[in-house]
This record gives C-alpha cells, structure tokens and sequence, in this order.
C-alpha cells in the first residue's frame, strides 16, 4: 500500500505551508480533483488544501469497497475483523497529538476540549463497537408448525455491503468515528465524505487504515460538497446500500429524496432546539454549571446544546444572574493560548447567520443580558470567527429565535409557573432531540424527563454518555437510533433461516 498523503502537522508551519488533503481510495491517496481551501476558523488563515472527488472518483471508490466486501476484508473472521478495530484505537491514540492538532486546526477550538472530547471519543468509539459486535446474542425461535411439528429460526446478521457516510463539522473525528466504527464492526466497506470545512481527521484516518493493515477498499475518503459534489453522487450512488448522515434537517431531507431513488438504508441525526428545564428546587449550582457547559461548549456548536431554558419564576433572577457570571468569565482566544476555553464559530459565513439571529433577537423584542456582538481581539484571533457568548431573555415562545436552531453560544432563558406549563413549552417544537431537567425532586426527574418529546433525556446532567445507549432524534431531529446494538442493527442485514424438524 502506497501513501502519499503529505502529512505536515507541525502547528508552527501550518498556517505557513497548507497541508495536501487527498481523496483516500482503495487503500491510497489518489491525486487529482479540483482544490479547495480549508481555513483554520481561530485565524481565518488557509492551513490546508483539499481535493474535490468527481463522480468517477466516487464511482472508483464505490468499486473498491465492493472489491473489499468480495475479497479478504468479506472473508475476514470476526476475531481478526474485532482485534482490527482494536488496532485502529491503539493508533490513533498512538497518534494522538497528529489528530489533535488536525481537529484544533479545521476548527479552531480550544485545545483542552479537543485533548479531553474529540481524540479521546475517536479512540473510544472503536473499542465500544469492537466489543459490542463480539458480545452479540444471537436470536433464535422455536416454533410448532400447522402440521404438529417444530421448526428452528434463526437469524444471521450480514453487512448492508457499501455504507456511506456524510458527517459534519462541528466535533468532526467523534462524530465520524461514531458512524464508520460500527459500520465496519458489521463488516461493512464504508465511503467517508467528512466535512469540507473539516477534513483533515477523517484523511489522517486514512493514514492509519493503511498503517493498521486494513484491506484495501474497505475504508475511503472522498472530499467535497453537497450538491453537484461528492455528497450527492454518494447519495445517488444504485450501489451504495446504506446512508448514514448527520448534520442538518434539511439537507436530511435533500439526502433521502435523492437516496429515495435506490431505496438506501438510513440513518438520520439532525438538527434540534433544545430545551432545559430547571426547578426551583434544583441544585442551583449543579444546574447554573452544567448549562452554562452545555450552552457554551464548542461555542454552542452542540446539537445536544441548549438554546431555550425554562426556569420556575422563583429563582429566575438568581438563575440568569449566575449564567450571565459563567458567561462573562469565558475567554476567548486562540486554540492553545493558556486559558482559552471560548473558540471561533466555524466559518465566517456561519458567524453572519449566528449574528443575524443576534440582531434578530433584538428585533423581537429580546433584553441582552449578555453578549450579542463580537469580542474584541488582538493579534492572529483579531481574524478568527468569534462572537460573544449571549444570554437573552423577555423573548415570547413564539419568537423565531425560541423556534429555530441557531447552533451558536447564546440561549433564550424564559420563566415559567408550573410543571405541567414547563413540559408543554419544552415540547413546543418541530425537532425532538435532547433536553435537560434539573431537579432535586426524585420523582419529577423520571416524571419530566420521560414527558420530554426527544431522543436523549438528561436529568441533572447533559451530554452524559454511554455509548451502549440508544442515541438519536425524535420528531425533525432524526431517523432510527444508533449506539450499542441499535448501530448494529442499523449497520447489517438480518437474514432469518427457518428449518423444518
Ligand atoms: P450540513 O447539513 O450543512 O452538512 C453536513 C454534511 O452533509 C456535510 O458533509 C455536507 O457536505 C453534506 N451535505 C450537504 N448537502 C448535501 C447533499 N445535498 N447531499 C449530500 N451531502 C450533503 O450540516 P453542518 O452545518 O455540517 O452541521 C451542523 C448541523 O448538524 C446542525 O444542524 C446540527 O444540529 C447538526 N448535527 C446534528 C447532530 C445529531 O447527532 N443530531 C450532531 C452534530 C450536528
Ligand atoms: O456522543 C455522541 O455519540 C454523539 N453522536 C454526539 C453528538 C453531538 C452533536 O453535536
């Protein structure tokens, strides 16, 4: 195996000399396609150049994983296909600060929230599904049958064959990791089309397929965009079986209109408006910290992240009072400046739309209680994507900025008088993916959290997560469930053998 990828991940040059990103096909980087920038979002500077797969790059990969699904990654034992996944893990962590500063140069976020989230999770994701595709139980049935007999059924489980794979750009390695992990537990020869805003974790993966030994064709990369670009050509692909996407809802619903075509499997998590809702007998610290984190975290660029809080009128002013401290006490900054904990959005183009909805907030009516503008930098972050965290509140539930995702650092915190009031304004959305109740009150924990009309319900806590759980969205937010075996089932193909005694 050949690799010619150029791997120049010295962070003192990056900005200097762009690092090469190539489509990843067969088992190596292939040249050609049109260039594309990729900009680190904390300098606005290019640090690296992608190139853009055509349809017959597409096609050649779609070949390759088909030519895998055929040859020695089809034939592989489970043992060696598990002990595989488990090298995978080994070398990323081998390669930890490579990824790192990968992750923290696409997205320009602080560093200790890439060395404790992203790289960890990358890691983690294929030991979890390395695990959970070797402690399958297997289903069986014994049934009578009209004529007095017995029959045996039982089912196996095979790979859907080729699985694509389209992730976004917000916590790129974690969130790709998540999908090709047990896509290749499975068995599965998958094409990864990562962001083209953030590329570089997903081509260093490629690296270290090759390095681990994984057969040729049994991992791609293809870069690119949506429409007319490698994204649409993998959806429209007849031999491309499954489709696991993330990002948001309505580029869900141009990915299965145009999936619809050769009835793909797949596989949705999308867009959300999240709600919390704290008590007045909640832990007030526990709460104002753990969503302070949740608002905050990756500059809001969460899409389990809170924008609408509700709070028992009670302690309303004691509630946004402590937001508005954690929010001030953010800094922003450059990745590895010490005390940075406060990013860049990720694109200039995503900072006008976070900032449209702050003008927006403002229009309807909002009070600022923090925020609402860009901060005032200096030196290389004078050029970043960076905005001000921002509280609002006296927004009505109908204003457009309590009803559409934003995905920036800001929320909308909104009193309320009763239990029954706070589920009905929580629920109040198209989108159903995750929220969060802080109480105290045992029983309104499970009450309220299993009222709430999502996928992921979290009781004083918020992105607590094990990966053996399902995960996913309910309403606009998503299709299907993954994690532990709801990615199994999603990743393979159950075949029933029923036999006569
Ligand atoms: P996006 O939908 O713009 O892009 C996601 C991916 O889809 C990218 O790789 C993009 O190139 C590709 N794409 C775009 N148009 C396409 C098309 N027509 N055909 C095929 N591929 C296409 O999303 P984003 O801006 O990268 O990510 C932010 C969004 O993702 C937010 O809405 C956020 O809520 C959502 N998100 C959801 C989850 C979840 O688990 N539910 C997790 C992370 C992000
Ligand atoms: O933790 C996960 O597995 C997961 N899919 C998180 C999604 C975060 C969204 O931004």
């Amino acid at each position: 195996m050949t690799i010619s990828q150029e791997t120049v991940l010295d962070r003192a040059n990056a900005d200097i000399q762009p690092r090469i990103l190539r489509n990843y096909i067969g088992g190596r980087f292939v040249e050609g396609g049109k260039s594309f920038d990729i900009f680190n979002p904390a300098t606005g500077r290019v640090h690296a150049v992608a190139h853009e797969a055509d349809e017959a790059m597409l096609g050649a990969a779609v070949t390759a994983a088909q030519a895998a699904l055929q040859g020695e990654w089809g034939k592989m034992t489970l043992a060696k296909r598990r002990a595989l996944l488990m090298r995978i893990a080994d070398r990323i962590e081998e390669r930890f600060e490579d990824f790192l500063e990968a992750e923290i140069a696409d997205t320009g976020k602080p560093h200790d929230l890439a060395h404790h989230l992203d790289i960890p999770r990358g890691a983690a994701n294929f030991r979890v599904f390395a695990d959970a595709i070797a402690n399958l139980p297997s289903e069986t049935f014994m049934m009578d049958t009209p004529d007095g007999g017995k029959a045996l059924n039982y089912a196996v489980r095979k790979p859907l064959g080729v699985v694509g794979i389209i992730s976004p750009w917000n916590l790129p390695l974690l969130l790709m990791t998540w999908k090709a992990a047990p896509a290749l537990a499975c068995g599965n020869a998958i094409i990864v089309k990562p962001s083209e805003e953030t590329p570089s974790t997903t081509t260093l993966l490629g690296e270290v397929m090759s390095e681990v030994g994984m057969p040729d064709g049994a991992f791609n990369v293809v870069h690119g965009f949506g429409p007319d670009s490698a994204g649409e050509y993998l959806t429209t692909h007849p031999d491309v079986r499954g489709i696991t996407f993330t990002g948001e809802t309505r580029t869900g619903s141009a990915i299965m209109r145009a999936a619809s075509e050769s009835v793909k499997a797949l596989s949705f998590e999308m867009g959300g408006k999240n709600a919390a809702i704290v008590f007045a007998d909640a832990d007030m610290d526990a709460a104002i910290t753990g969503l302070a984190r949740a608002v905050f975290l990756n500059t809001g660029q969460v899409c389990l992240a809170p924008e609408r809080i509700y709070v028992e009128r009670a302690v309303f002013d004691q509630f946004v009072a402590g937001m508005k401290t954690k929010a001030e006490a953010l800094k922003p900054g450059l990745p590895h400046d010490e005390g940075t904990d406060f990013g860049p959005l990720i694109s200039d183009e995503h900072r006008r739309k976070v900032l449209d909805y702050y003008k927006l907030a403002v229009d309807e009516g909002a009070t600022v209680v923090t925020g609402g503008g860009i901060p005032k930098l200096a030196g290389d972050a004078a050029q970043g994507y960076f905005v001000e965290p921002t509280i609002w509140t006296g927004l009505p539930q109908n204003a457009r900025v309590c009803r559409e995702e934003i995905f920036g650092p800001c929320c909308v915190v909104i009193p309320f008088d009763t239990e029954e009031e706070a589920i009905e304004m929580a629920n109040d959305s198209q989108y159903g993916l995750a929220s969060s109740v802080w109480t105290t009150n045992l029983s309104r924990g499970h009450r309220v959290g299993q009222a709430m009309e999502v996928g992921l319900s979290w009781v004083n806590c918020w992105f607590l997560r094990d990966l053996r759980t399902p995960f996913g969205g309910a309403k606009m937010s998503g299709i299907g469930r993954e994690g532990g075996e709801h990615s199994i089932n999603f990743y393979s193909e159950p075949t029933n053998i029923c036999i006569k005694l």
